[in-house]
């Protein structure tokens, strides 16, 4: 058994490091997680195996009151920053004249986002901190043990390793998450480094866990029982470790090419999917970094090129209002349209009243833009000089813009709100969501049809979707005959979702889909949690007072009871389904043909079991198909299986992959 451990340790190590660090899989979904759920088996019944560098690890759940103090052995200095080319000429002039020649120069990506020193004793990662001041910092192991691309373990043997580099927030994760923020009226992150800091600086790491920080390593803060000569060779060292390491292979003699380099990253940068706000130019041979030393804060053998953010003049044009799916007015800019790093912009959500007071901008005003994390428009601020005297406050309507209800701020809020129960543009973003993927999953009934079925008044809720008649749909000019009876099979097939599903579904404040699966879970049954008090509902694990609230607050409403009462006649599924055809999607992504007669189950018993762990069932055997499973008497389908080569199982390897 130990043996089997330790040979799924570093299975799991080495598929993970293929994943996160080279960007390149080497298995399946679907077979990590076996291997994973074999791991944990393993370790549930022998605790006394589990190891510091067990990929269970990474999934956080330490929760700590606070960061312990951790001193530096090695400073973690800050870079001297350059804004020209002049102070670059500088640096090289400064260099060369100490070391009475010319060198090697390296130019690096300059990330923009959290420097950390990780340690590692016996090639395992045994503590990791943030800079602090340089000379002390935070103890955020827990934390820094969930990034996926830092390893647990070395590939290499060192006694002692530690190792500086930055983590981040990818733009597109940052956008997700402040997407989320918004929709649940909390304040956005200003940009992905702000957002990674708050992330590095949870007292609950399985919150960090949840924001998928990544990391890029960039210097060897000390080693023992190695010598290293130079950086790019340090790099290479670290690369063969199995860290993720800041990509740069290049050494530069002359400063012109050197400078070059700055500008070829600088082209790059709004195609990254990270964030960087410089290059670093580094003296490449490390007995050359000796002789120069350092001041007190900052080496003399690198400096950093600071990139400014685009940023551009434009006029805002007018304020206008969105309403989201929770009733919140949120104002935006229209501007006059200009090309900001890389893309057209027209329009910058200006969030709320505090955030419009607090910049003054007015409409008419000249402002400042530029791109948050170089995704998203924001106004950096007015250009006052500009005002010609009739520029206009905006103000918040008294009244909602899309139904007439009354707006409300309640104490505390930034948000203002729409009060109305049915307001259409909150009935539409509210029906889109229920019926996104991880909600009640109906596919086809994208923001368009929702929109055309409201229009029509052949629905004003969710609930109204389950008694649709098909020949209403149809005669939408948006969908032919074949695709409205898709959307009333996904309807009908959504009445099977899980609980956590639906609950996930009616959008209630505060509650995401993993909330949802743990209330699920809990309570079993929707008329369990109808009547869940906020106290039972906050000795759940991560529901905290605010949620509790809500939920609460969302089952005290008739209309909301009504709605369920609704969904429940349909024949809509209020009930918890067990995690093992629940949520467990170890199916995603594949398809199946079930062919021939099947001794323990129907075929039909047999697709939808497929379907709840995430898979799709097809009736025709193709390239697509990745498996094919057979019972009594299967005839052409097996045959084709055989000719394309399609991995084919009989009924009892089947039922293995359910257990
Ligand atoms: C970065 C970055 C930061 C490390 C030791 C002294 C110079 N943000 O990407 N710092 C350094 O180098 C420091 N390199 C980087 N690439």
């Amino acid at each position: 058994m130990k043996k089997r451990y330790e040979e799924l340790k570093n299975l799991l190590n080495m598929h993970s490091h293929n994943y996160y660090v080279l960007d390149n899989p080497s298995i399946t979904d679907y077979e990590y997680d076996m291997l994973m759920r074999e791991l944990i088996e393993i370790e549930k019944n022998n605790p006394d195996f589990i190891s510091p560098d067990s990929p269970s690890q990474k999934v956080g759940g330490a929760i700590l009151t606070e960061f312990e103090s951790v001193e530096h052995d090695v400073q973690m200095q800050s870079l001297q920053d350059a804004f020209s080319k002049e102070e670059i000429y500088d640096f090289a002039l400064r260099v060369e004249k100490a070391l009475e020649k010319g060198t090697e120069y390296v130019v690096e990506k300059k990330i923009d986002g959290l420097s950390v020193s990780l340690e590692y004793r016996n090639s395992l990662f045994v503590r990791g901190s943030t800079r602090g001041n340089g000379f002390v910092g935070e103890d955020v192991t827990n934390n820094l043990k969930t990034i996926k691309s830092i390893p647990l373990k070395l590939n290499v043997d060192v006694d002692y390793l530690e190792v500086r580099g930055e983590v981040f927030m990818s733009k597109q994760n940052f956008k997700k998450i402040n997407e989320i923020k918004e929709e649940n009226g909390e304040e956005p992150f200003a940009n992905p480094r702000n957002a990674a800091a708050g992330s590095l600086r949870q007292l609950d790491s399985s919150i960090a866990a949840k924001r998928n920080l990544d990391i890029f390593v960039f210097n060897i803060q000390k080693i023992e029982g190695k010598e290293i000569k130079t950086h790019l060779e340090g790099l290479e060292f670290l690369r063969t470790a199995g860290f993720k390491v800041i990509d740069n292979d290049k050494k530069f003699t002359s400063i012109d090419d050197v400078l070059k380099e700055i500008e070829n990253i600088s082209s790059e940068r709004s195609s990254l999917y990270y964030d960087i706000d410089g290059a670093v130019i580094k003296v490449n041979n490390l007995a050359e970094r000796e002789i120069l030393g350092s001041t007190s804060k900052t080496p003399r053998w690198a400096i950093a090129f600071k990139y400014p953010a685009e940023q551009k003049e434009t006029i805002v044009k007018d304020i206008f209002v969105t309403v989201g799916r929770t009733g919140v007015l949120t104002p935006n800019a229209d501007l006059e349209t200009v090309l900001v790093a890389g893309s057209k912009v027209s329009r910058a959500t200006l969030h709320n009243m505090d955030y419009i007071n607090m910049k003054d901008i007015r409409i008419g005003d000249t402002v400042l833009i530029q791109k948050a994390g170089d995704i998203i428009p924001e106004v950096v601020k007015v250009i006052t000089e500009k005002r010609s005297g009739n520029e206009l406050r905006f103000e918040m309507p008294k009244t909602c813009p899309e139904c007439g209800s009354h707006v409300v701020k309640e104490d505390g809020e930034a948000a203002h709100r729409c009060t109305g129960l049915s307001c259409p543009a909150q009935q539409l973003k509210k029906i889109s969501h229920f019926v996104s993927k991880n909600a009640m999953d109906i596919s086809g009934l994208g923001e368009a049809v929702v929109k055309k079925l409201l229009d029509e008044n052949i629905i004003s809720s969710s609930a109204d979707l389950y008694y649709i008649e098909k020949d209403a749909i149809s005669s939408l000019d948006k969908l032919g005959e074949k695709s409205s009876e898709n959307l009333i099979n996904a309807i009908n097939a959504s009445k099977e979702k899980c609980l956590s599903n639906l609950i996930f579904a009616l959008g209630i404040r505060h509650i995401g889909l993993n909330t949802a699966k743990l209330i699920a879970s809990k309570f079993k049954t929707i008329e369990n949690l109808i009547n869940a008090s906020e106290e039972e509902l906050s000795l759940i694990n991560d529901v905290g007072a605010i949620m509790a609230k809500s939920v609460v607050e969302f089952f005290s409403e008739t209309s909301n009871l009504k709605l369920i009462e609704q969904l429940k006649n349909a024949g809509v599924n209020t009930q918890y389904i067990d995690t093992s055809t629940g949520f467990d999607n170890r199916f995603e992504n594949l398809t199946f043909v079930i062919t021939g007669t099947l001794d323990s189950m129907g075929r039909k018993e047999a697709q939808e079991i497929i379907e709840n762990f995430g898979g799709k069932v097809s009736g025709s055997v193709s390239k697509k198909t990745d498996f094919v499973v057979v019972g009594e008497s299967a005839g052409s389908k097996l045959t084709k299986a055989n000719e394309l080569g399609i991995a084919v199982l009989n009924e009892s390897e089947f039922l293995e992959k359910l257990n």
